[in-house]
Parts: C-alpha cells; sequence; structure tokens
C-alpha cells in the first residue's frame, strides 16, 4: 500500500525516568566533629504523558518517532540536596486516541479533549538519603535508598475520529458524493470502488450557524468482517459518532437485504456499534422516478428514519440535514452520548488478532528499547520497602 498521510495506527517504546539514588553522606566541617548525616534525596524519574492537542489530526508525526523516554532523576548530594527531577515528556496525541498495550493487547486509556493529560508511565520515585535515617539510636546510618526502577511499556496508538455522523455503505455508494456536497471537504469522487482509501472528515453547516461532523469513510462489503475488501479496520472511526447514516444506492436490487447485510458487517465489528442511532439513505434518487420511488418506499426497513437523497441533484439534502439533526439533538441521543463519554467501553483487543491486525498496519516490526544498563539495579532494589514521601 503507499504511504499516505493518513496514520490512525502506531506503535511506539515508551520508558519513564529511573528514580535518583538518595546520597549516603556525612557531613564535614572544620571544627564539626561527627556532623551526622546530611545525604539528600534522589530526583523523581521523569512521567510519560499523553497530551491531547487539536492541531493534530492524525499520528503521522509519531510514526517516525518510535522511542519516547523520560529523563532520569538526579541523585541526592550532601548537604542534604535533592537530586534534579527527571525530565517529563508529553506525547501529543489527536483527539480521539485510544492507547492499548502491544504485548497483552490491553485497553490502556484514552485521550478525547484538547490539553487533556494522561499519566502513562509513572517515574521511579528517588531513594531518600540517609539524613532520612537518623533516629535516636541510630544517629549516623551509612545507608541510603536507591531510585526506583523506570516502567517500560510497548502501546498501540490508535485513532477514533471524532465525529458526530459516521457514513456506512458500500463502495460506490455515493457517501464521498453526500460529503463534499453538503459540506467544503473535498474527498476524491469515482464511479469505481473504493475510490476512497481513508477517512475524511467534513463540517456541516446547519441553520443559525450551527453545524455537525461528518465522517467519510471506505466502503464496507459482504464479508468484510473476515478481512474481504479493505476489511473493517476503518470502522474503528465511527466506534465514538453518534449516529450512523446508513447508504444505499437506489439502484441497488433489493436495498432491504443491502441494508441488513451493512449491519451484520458493522455488528461483526464490533456490537455495541448497533445500539447507536441509525438513519438510512436511499441515494442516487435522481436515477428513480417517482413511479418507483413509491414502489421501493413501501418495501423498506421500518425500524429506521429512511430519506431519498440526490447529492448530484441536490434532492432531499435539506430533509436529510434535518433528520440528522434532530436525531443528534433528540432526548436519548444527548443522554445516551453523555454517558458514552464516561462508559464507552475499549474492548481490549484480542491477541489472535493482534498480530495480524499489527501486520496490516506494517506496525509488526519489533521495536527494541534501547540500552539495557540502565535496568542494573533492579534486583537491588526488591528488598526496598518505599513509603509515599
Ligand atoms: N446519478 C447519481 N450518481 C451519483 C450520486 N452520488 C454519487 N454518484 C456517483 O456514484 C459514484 C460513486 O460515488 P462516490 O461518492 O465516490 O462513492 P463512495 O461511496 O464514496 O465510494 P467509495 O469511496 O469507493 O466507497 C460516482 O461516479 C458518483 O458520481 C447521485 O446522487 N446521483
Ligand atoms: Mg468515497
Amino acid at each position: 500500500m503507499p504511504e499516505s498521510n493518513f496514520v490512525d495506527y502506531v506503535k511506539i517504546c515508551c520508558r519513564s525516568g529511573r528514580g535518583g539514588r538518595g546520597s549516603m553522606h556525612m557531613h564535614r566541617a572544620k571544627y564539626v566533629p561527627n556532623g551526622g548525616p546530611d545525604g539528600g534525596d534522589g530526583g523523581r524519574g521523569g512521567h510519560v504523558y499523553l497530551r491531547g492537542n487539536h492541531n493534530y489530526w492524525t499520528l503521522l508525526h509519531l510514526r517516525y518517532e518510535r522511542h519516547v523516554f523520560a529523563g532520569n532523576g538526579g541523585n541526592g548530594g550532601q548537604s542534604r540536596s535533592t537530586g534534579a527531577q527527571g525530565e517529563d515528556r508529553y506525547i501529543d496525541v489527536p483527539c480521539g486516541t485510544v492507547v492499548y498495550n502491544a504485548e497483552t493487547g490491553e485497553y490502556v486509556c484514552d485521550v478525547t479533549e484538547d490539553g487533556q493529560v494522561v499519566l502513562l508511565l509513572k517515574g521511579g520515585r528517588g531513594g531518600l538519603g540517609n539524613w532520612n535515617f537518623r533516629t535516636s539510636t541510630n544517629q549516623a546510618p551509612r545507608y541510603a535508598q536507591p531510585g526506583e526502577p523506570m516502567r517500560e511499556m510497548t502501546v498501540i496508538l490508535e485513532l477514533k475520529l471524532l465525529a458526530d455522523v459516521g457514513l456506512v455503505g458500500f463502495p460506490n455508494a455515493g457517501k464521498s458524493t453526500l460529503l463534499s456536497a453538503v459540506s467544503s471537504a473535498r474527498p476524491k469522487i469515482a464511479g469505481y470502488p473504493f475510490t476512497t482509501m481513508e477517512p475524511s472528515l467534513g463540517i456541516v453547516p446547519y441553520r443559525d450557524g450551527q453545524s455537525f461532523v461528518m465522517a467519510d469513510i471506505p466502503g464496507i462489503i459482504e464479508g468484510a468482517s473476515e478481512g474481504r475488501g479493505l476489511g473493517l479496520r476503518f470502522l474503528r472511526h465511527i466506534e465514538r459518532n453518534s449516529l450512523l447514516l446508513f447508504m444505499v444506492p437506489g439502484d441497488t436490487d433489493d436495498i432491504r437485504h443491502e441494508y441488513e447485510v451493512l449491519l451484520g458487517e458493522v455488528g461483526a465489528f464490533n456490537p455495541e456499534l448497533l445500539d447507536k442511532q441509525r438513519v438510512l439513505a436511499i441515494t442516487k434518487s435522481d436515477l428513480l422516478d417517482d413511479e418507483l420511488e413509491q414502489m421501493l418506499s413501501a418495501d423498506l426497513p421500518e425500524d429506521v428514519p429512511t430519506v431519498f437523497i440526490s447529492a448530484v441533484a441536490g434532492r432531499g439534502i435539506t430533509e436529510l440535514k434535518d433528520i440528522l439533526w434532530r436525531a443528534l439533538n433528540s432526548e436519548s441521543n444527548k443522554l445516551r452520548s453523555i454517558t458514552q463519554q464516561d462508559t464507552l467501553v475499549h474492548r481490549n483487543k484480542s491477541l489472535t488478532w493482534l498480530s495480524q491486525e499489527l501486520a496490516d498496519e506494517g506496525e509488526d516490526e519489533e521495536i527494541e528499547f534501547l540500552d539495557e544498563e540502565d535496568v542494573e539495579d533492579i534486583d537491588e532494589l526488591d528488598d526496598f520497602e518505599y513509603e509515599d514521601v
């Protein structure tokens, strides 16, 4: 596949900083015999954070930065001086990024808002200097703590676009044509399947300066859940949409059947998607005459609002926008989108799928953690009991 600028999947190695070592030092000065302990604490190792940044739309900028290492804490010194704190690292990600552990497939966290900061890996705490261990019975402790070790994790960052309406349809259904008709987005349109190879977003202006966001994703076909066509990997981009707009061309033999096939594929990808509100648009209605349209309307699925549209002739577009707007603002949707924000379940990835997915995305190469020398004193640390300081 050609290199694309739309990157919605990357694997990176992250490592927080090791805590600095506490100092074991005795105060020494002229005319001060037995100065006592004055070893300072080690500094804390740097944390690794994720930070939502709405200036990014994809994960492209992370494709070439596969290692994110925070700084190590400095060691404690004499005169109770504390070691320097390790440098924290921030990974800027677009809003809608979900993080998984690359080894286990477990869901780790997600970032949905601009400026939101999530702690991914905590830096090691610095060890306590011997000054902390002075007691009445041991006035010259000759030990200090080493710092806590760093933490490492290889993570998969996955972008799930945040849009209000997601377009779902077979290739050539007219998804991109609709998006370009209602927004100023200009996706490629052509009369062959799989014109759209990557998702795009458009802002749809509505009355009184209001607007909503629509996501055009590549077409899906029957068997997509088994990997046919472009597979279902792009469906992740509609997981967060509050509403799914199914699109079936009016010149299809069996509209109801095609709708059910789409529904089946979406459900196979993630059954929770079937709980979302749906609207069905019969596209290319300029190819139908009134009589045919009447006949077809008699045999449409009943459980979903339907509308005939033609993006080319501009028919039914206002009506469609009205329906979408009403659905987006309906009480049930509002309630759900609030609770969904809180409870939206990102399922763990199954390990059997994970390696296949990594290969599909070209992310299956091992990324090695560089220099292992830092790991030296981990064994030694096991005996230590850390107290919160
Ligand atoms: N007559 C007519 N043709 C349309 C209409 N909408 C789209 N088409 C044509 O249908 C073909 C496919 O349109 P696209 O918008 O590229 O379809 P798509 O669903 O984005 O297709 P993929 O990106 O391949 O999944 C193009 O040749 C369009 O000109 C319409 O309302 N009326
Ligand atoms: Mg398209």
